[in-house]
């Protein structure tokens, strides 16, 4: 199996006979689909790897609350806006599970934020395009949380117990997230003339950037055949991206709208649709940080963790008056 991966991804991951006998009997152990515990050994680079994964994983968790907290005081009635506050709560609880998974591998919350705010670690690209209407609620959830169930289903069996075990309680989540993403979208469709309109244009801006959500292709993509090979990554970024736009399409196509892309077929021989490639550059200029919502995301996350300076520096004298007091009483 292993060595397939390795042929199949042409990496240079290390062959078996490459490795020390500890990492040889690491990823055997990887290899007969046994979890990799906290304390347990592994390589640094298996450490290093989830660190960035998850970190960058409970980042988007955190940041992707923004485009959607944008609309909670203007949701359309009572009860659309009791689902978005559950929904965008869910996602906080998300990055919780996914820090606490990360603080495993012996690097804190604190530290990872810090990372994030000044800009060492990444988060989904997704959430660097703005939400301009009602309809874009519909939109992130039937499409952004419909990848991010695309994606994360299959790291329910990653290697790594904690990151597999918090994505099993996410997913239950994600699932609920998308289908009221898609409620949501169904009654713009099936409105109004106008409803209709926002609805095809909240898909007409967000079916490209949810395409990037998957990474960039498999060529281009330098940490899959590596990751692959330790199960920190089930697939790679474009068998998702091929998965999530069989499955999206006739969603789009059951709404009456239309996918913005000229060249989408279904292609008989192969069992899948062709679709267009998004525009691989803007992805990229997007992470080096000019899409068009990076300097207020990051800038709202860093007012937050300044606003809520107060609340960590009192529960840690708090906490370290209660230490000193059983210290005493000792
Ligand atoms: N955005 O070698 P590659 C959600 C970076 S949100 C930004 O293929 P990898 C939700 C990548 O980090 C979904 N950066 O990387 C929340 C690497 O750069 P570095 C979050 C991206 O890691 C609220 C470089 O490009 N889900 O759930 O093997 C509301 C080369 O890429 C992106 C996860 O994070 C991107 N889209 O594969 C609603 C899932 N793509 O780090 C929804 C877990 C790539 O070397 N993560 N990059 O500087 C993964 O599965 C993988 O990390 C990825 C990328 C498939 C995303």
């Amino acid at each position: 199996m292993y060595a397939q991966m390795v042929k199949a991804t042409g990496s240079d991951v290390k062959s078996l006979e490459d490795m020390t006998d500890e990492e040889r009997a690491f990823q055997e152990r990887i290899d007969r689909d046994e979890k990799i515990e906290p304390k347990e050994w592994m390589p640094e680079g298996y450490r290093k790897t989830l660190i960035r994964q998850i970190g960058q994983h409970a980042h988007s968790e955190i940041v992707g609350q923004l485009p959607e907290g944008n609309w909670i005081t203007r949701a359309p009635t009572l009860e659309r806006k009791a689902i978005l506050l559950a929904k965008v709560q869910d996602e906080a609880g998300h990055g919780l599970y996914l820090y606490c998974a990360a603080e495993t591998l012996g690097v804190s919350r604190d530290e990872l934020t810090e990372m994030l705010l000044d800009g060492r670690m990444k988060y989904s690209s997704i959430f660097n395009y703005p939400t301009l209407t009602w309809a874009d609620m519909g939109a992130v959830g039937w499409l952004v949380d419909g990848a991010a169930i695309m994606n994360q289903v299959p790291l329910q069996r990653t290697s790594y117990g904690p990151y597999a075990r918090a994505m099993v309680r996410i997913c239950k989540e994600e699932s609920f997230h998308q289908r009221q993403g898609y409620d949501a979208i169904r009654k713009m469709a099936e409105g109004t003339p106008a409803q209709k309109k926002m609805a095809q244009d909240a898909l007409n801006r967000f079916w490209y950037p949810s395409l990037m959500m998957f990474g960039p292709s498999d060529k281009d993509s330098v940490h899959s055949a590596q990751s692959m090979a330790w199960k920190i990554k089930m697939n790679t970024n474009d068998e998702l991206r091929q998965k999530f736009v069989d499955q999206t399409v006739p969603q789009a196509e059951y709404l009456g709208l239309t996918v913005p892309d000229p060249d989408l077929k279904w292609n008989e021989d192969r069992g899948h649709y062709d679709f267009s490639q998004p525009d691989w550059s803007e992805f990229f200029d997007v992470l080096k940080g000019n899409g068009p919502c990076n300097v207020d995301r990051l800038a709202a996350r860093n007012k937050a963790w300044d606003d809520g300076r107060w609340v960590r520096d009192g529960l840690m004298a708090h906490a370290q008056k209660k230490s000193a007091r059983k210290h005493a009483a000792e």
